[in-house]
């Protein structure tokens, strides 16, 4: 049975999946989310996905949500096929690996959604944008990202020398950010070096929107 990921391309997690099933080279089928008529917050997507967003796996009646998770699982039940190494299996590779997960998670989308929510989103809904928390969310990420080209200055990817899911889980919300008035990606050295490698892999070039960097 092919793999069914509902969601909405072009949004952040479904994206964020499609480059994985791509590098794996994963047949899939994809089914839209009617966003616009509240789908996701319907009583049979809410059982799915009790959390009312996208996206969410089915795999032959195994049901999953968390694009992350969803990566994670695609990467390790197709570990034979397409992009290797994606989740380290040495024991101290795979500790620095979840260590890059955390930095994904704690040191750059916890910065990075704020300035998307309120740079992109809202600019986009028409709704007043807080030019102070844009600012503030640009500062903080900034200091975060400073750390990161530090962290790349001594290896070639987040987790090592190795490309692993951890890298291109940054891809979705980095590739927003010029829209939101960021260009840290772009002129930090050692960042720019490693954003402008997996910005150009093939998966992420067929995935990304246009408003990508
Ligand atoms: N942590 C979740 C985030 C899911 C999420 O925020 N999805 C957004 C699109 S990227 C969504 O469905 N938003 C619809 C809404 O907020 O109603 C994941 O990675 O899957």
């Amino acid at each position: 049975m092919v793999l069914k990921l509902y969601g909405v391309t072009g949004w952040g997690g479904t994206d964020r999946v499609l480059v994985i099933l791509r590098e794996k080279g994963v047949p899939y089928e994809l089914h839209e989310v009617d966003t616009k008529n509240k789908e996701h917050k319907s009583a049979a997507f809410l059982e799915k996905q009790p959390f009312g967003l996208t996206p969410y796996l089915d795999d032959d009646g195994f049901i999953l949500y968390e694009s992350r998770a969803i990566s994670y699982y695609i990467a390790a039940k197709y570990s034979d096929q397409g992009t290797q190494g994606l989740i380290p299996t040495d024991l101290k590779a795979n500790a620095l690996f979840q260590q890059a997960l955390s930095n994904e998670l704690c040191n750059f989308e916890a910065f990075t959604y704020p300035l998307i929510l309120e740079g992109l989103y809202k600019r986009f809904q028409g709704l007043e944008v807080d030019q102070k928390a844009i600012d503030k969310a640009i500062s903080a990420l900034d200091e975060k990202l400073d750390v990161y080209d530090k962290i790349l200055s001594k290896q070639k990817y987040i987790a090592g020398d190795e490309l692993t899911l951890a890298d291109l889980f940054h891809l979705t919300s980095g590739a927003l950010l010029p829209s939101c008035g960021y260009h840290g990606l772009k002129t930090k050295p050692n960042v720019a070096r490693w954003w402008n490698e997996i910005s150009s892999r093939p998966s992420w070039q067929a995935t990304k929107g246009p408003n990508a960097l």
